[in-house]
């Protein structure tokens, strides 16, 4: 397995540990080949270095492009040792056998980090000779090494120094591993640098690579099912923290995650509250005390929110932990408790107690999918209905009322966090019917008011919103039957104007907000 090394090409950019590697090189008798700055790095310490233009019989042309590039060079990487004909036609040519290549290429990574828009200069920092040499070495691991990482430097001339001045074949094949990842890594780099350039109007991009670094905070009892093993990973003390209650649960932090995007919607709002279950809201109100936004919220569906999440956007008052307090409730979260009200909540041992410290700001939102994460940035809170209202437009010939705006802009905030399809039915800034998760619209919408009916709600004057646009007139149509007098979506269906057509058929008010919020 031990392959001896007795001809070394050193041609590197990054000349870090070079001198005292080539040092131990010579001292085992290993020949040394360089190019040009390279080998003057070299010679100034005193070292015996032949010049590769020596070797070629050819000097380095075009400002150094070409260099490297020759058969005399390729041929001694890429001969096998072990073919009679291979060592002859290089006994023919004049070629010597080079066992060694030590490189790194020029900074093209950096070079473009630090000046993006010097397309001239990154082009120069293509190395072309530089990964052709990798390769060349890499490929021939069978008889030759390959090393593209300073510090690797000491291991190997350890290594060599034990096994007199040889390789194991565990080691060229590492080695090689190595230099293939590097190389295409490398070019992964020029691809990704000129794809920005193809599309230079474009915000600013993903990072092309990303390196997560987060620490692990907990490890948790459990995943999603008692069967699956589970943490939690990053920075989440910034934005919450527990007062009271067993350890969050996986499933309790993903409801959380959502119950804490879903109250960001709300900041500026009056007193709101929200009840979550499997991250899509049974309930949602704004009122004007704490307590009536509950009992609105609760009263939308009495039927899930047993072991739900209750959040809220104002201090948490005894009166509406006393009606939070009348259900089994999981996990509480608001910004902070009035006097007497945590110890009120600790009497039930159960419950998870959270208090938020800071509005959510996520830089990205990442989710697993298959060989890799979906990475994108997030669908962050809408600004107040005053800067919104001029990028939406009423489409119908009746513009909303005051009281129907208002009603508009909850149920939008609202439906931004229903799973798709979501549908939301909602009057006076609470919520009369959550349509969740259905692959069709309309059975979304179908579903909403069924429950909404169910707990006798009657929908007269209510309005309805859609996070993606009705294709069809179907879904209004549906919507207007079930009493809704105004509705807010995205618009952008080829069938806009028929579903316009319809409003406009029944009075009703309907806005296009341009931006649609699927949560899938
Ligand atoms: O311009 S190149 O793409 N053409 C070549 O033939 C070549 N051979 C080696 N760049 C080439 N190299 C690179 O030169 C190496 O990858 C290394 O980064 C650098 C070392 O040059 P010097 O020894 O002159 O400092």
């Amino acid at each position: 397995d031990l392959q001896p090394v007795r001809r070394a090409l050193l041609s590197v950019f990054d000349k870090t540990g070079l001198v005292d590697f080539a040092r131990r090189l010579a001292a085992l008798g290993v020949e040394l080949i360089s190019t040009g700055g390279t080998a003057r790095t070299l010679r100034e310490t005193g070292l015996t270095v032949r010049d590769v233009s020596e070797l070629t019989g050819f000097p380095e042309i075009l400002d150094g492009r070409v260099k490297t590039l020759h058969p005399a060079v390729h041929g001694g990487l890429l001969a096998r040792r072990n073919v009679p004909e291979d060592l002859a036609q290089l006994e023919r040519h004049g070629i010597a056998p080079i066992d060694l290549v030590v490189v790194n290429l020029y900074p093209f990574e950096q070079a473009v980090e630090q000046a993006p828009d010097d397309e001239a200069l990154a082009v120069e920092n293509i190395d072309i000779g530089g990964p052709t040499l990798i390769r060349a070495a890499a490929k021939n691991f069978f008889f030759t090494a390959v090393v593209v990482d300073p510090s690797d430097y000491d291991a190997i001339a350890e290594e060599l120094a034990q096994h007199a001045g040889a390789l194991t074949l565990a080691t060229r094949r590492r080695l090689a591993q190595k230099a293939f990842a590097r190389t295409a890594a490398y070019d992964r780099a020029i691809a990704a640098y000129l794809e920005r350039r193809l599309q230079p109007a474009a915000p600013e991009p993903l990072p092309p690579r990303l390196t997560i670094d987060l620490p692990r905070v907990q490890i948790l009892r459990y995943g999603e099912n008692p069967h699956q093993q589970a943490a939690l990973y990053g920075n989440p003390e910034r934005f919450f923290r527990q007062l009271h209650g067993k350890a969050l649960s996986f499933n309790n932090l993903l409801d959380l995650s959502a119950a804490l995007r879903l109250i960001d919607e709300f900041r500026e709002a009056d007193p709101t509250c929200a009840i979550l279950k499997h991250t899509n809201p049974c309930g949602v109100a704004t009122a004007d005390t704490l307590a009536e936004a509950y009992a609105r919220a609760f009263a939308t569906d009495r039927r899930s929110p047993f072991g739900g999440i209750v959040v809220v956007n104002r201090p948490l008052d005894r009166e509406t932990a006393e009606a939070i307090d009348q259900i089994f409730t999981e996990v509480i979260i608001a910004p902070d408790f009035e006097e007497g009200v945590l110890d009120f909540l600790k009497k039930k041992a159960n419950r998870r107690i959270i208090q938020q410290l800071r509005p959510v700001q996520e830089e990205l939102d990442v989710r697993s999918a298959v060989g890799g994460l979906l990475v994108q940035e997030p669908d962050g809170p809408l600004p107040p209905l005053e800067a919104l209202r001029s990028s939406w437009r009423v489409v119908t010939r009746r513009a909303p009322t005051e009281a129907e705006w208002r009603d508009l802009d909850f149920a939008w905030r609202v439906v931004k966090h229903v799973k798709s399809n979501a549908i939301v039915y909602a009057r006076d800034r609470a919520t009369l019917g959550i349509g969740a998760g259905q692959m069709s619209r309309v059975d979304a919408s179908e579903i909403a008011v069924l429950k909404g009916k169910r707990e006798g709600h009657d929908f007269t004057g209510s309005v309805v919103a859609s996070d993606a646009f009705f294709p069809f007139a179907d879904g209004l149509l549906a919507a207007v039957e079930s009493g809704a007098r105004a509705v807010i979506q995205p618009g952008g269906s080829i069938r806009d104007d028929e579903v316009i057509q319809a409003a406009d058929a029944h009075d009703v008010a309907m806005v296009f907000t341009g931006t649609r919020h699927f949560r899938h």
